[in-house]
């Protein structure tokens, strides 16, 4: 991969226990953290919520939004769950030797109706110059329509993909890559390449408490950013040395979304 900028996802999967509601895995953060920091170029680090956030957000059903005064609480409190996460993995990340700046998307996202609208992306440039590591999160916003909404860990991918033209961006998931099936429904095999012009339609169940979709809408953002060229890896963090791997630019066991 080089020293050119990348875009790296630690998805919730990865990062949590996702069963267990605000559980960290942690020895599993602290190794991606210190695959993480062998990448000598510029990076971004998006991660998800894991179970800092899908639990509540599907109990108080933010996925529609959040109405009123009680649900102006329900948010700022999955709000306030999620940034403890990004409390965690920014510690992580600067134990390991990042320099890992906070970027929460309440500051900067603007959505209506649960899509986003805008983005000011001006601190991310401003860290990046300044030699520093962005960090932003899937996490509850403010939404013009329905007072509060989710923006995911995979739609800021999208949009930083499409400010910052990275030459990689990496999703690290739970599973080995993207299956011809879901892998929990019997025999599925890994699909280690696919290319934007031929992708297949991805079958995907909704897994229990994930409100924004799982590997299908992963897969979507995925190819959305490799569209414009940016080499796209979705890979499994539970394996050690799988991300260091990718990140130098090696062949390994994972699935490549490209031309
Ligand atoms: O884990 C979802 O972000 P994701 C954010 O990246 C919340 O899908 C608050 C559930």
């Amino acid at each position: 991969m080089g020293d050119g900028m990348i875009l790296v996802k630690l998805g919730g999967s990865a990062i949590t226990h996702k069963e267990r509601e605000k559980s960290l895995d942690a020895p599993a953060l602290k190794r991606l953290a210190r695959e993480l920091s062998t990448y000598k170029g510029m990076m971004i680090v998006v991660h998800g919520a894991g179970s800092f956030g899908h639990m509540k957000a599907k109990k108080y059903g933010l996925d529609r939004g959040a109405r009123g005064p009680k649900g102006a609480l329900h948010a700022a409190e999955v709000q306030a769950d999620v940034r403890e996460l990004n409390l965690k993995v920014i510690d992580a990340l600067r134990c390991a030797g990042i320099p890992a700046l906070s970027a929460p998307p309440a500051l900067f996202m603007d959505q209506t109706a649960g899509k986003d609208v805008a983005a000011c992306l001006d601190a991310f440039h401003d860290m990046l110059r300044g030699g520093y590591v962005p960090v932003t999160f899937g996490d509850v916003v403010l939404d013009k329509k329905w007072g509060a909404s989710i923006c995911s860990g995979d739609i800021l991918m999208e949009i930083l993909s499409d400010e910052f033209r990275p030459d990689a961006a990496v999703f690290v998931t739970n599973v080995d890559g993207v299956f011809d099936r879901d892998p929990k429904l019997g025999k599925a095999s890994l699909i280690r390449r696919i290319h934007v012009s031929t992708a297949p339609k991805v079958k995907g169940a909704k897994s229990g408490s994930d409100v924004t979709g799982a590997m299908a809408a992963k897969l979507r953002s995925a190819l959305e950013i490799a569209r414009p060229g940016t080499r796209v890896i979705v890979l499994n963090g539970l394996k050690s040395g799988r991300l260091e791997l990718a990140l130098k630019g090696k062949r390994g066991k994972w699935t490549e979304i490209g031309d």
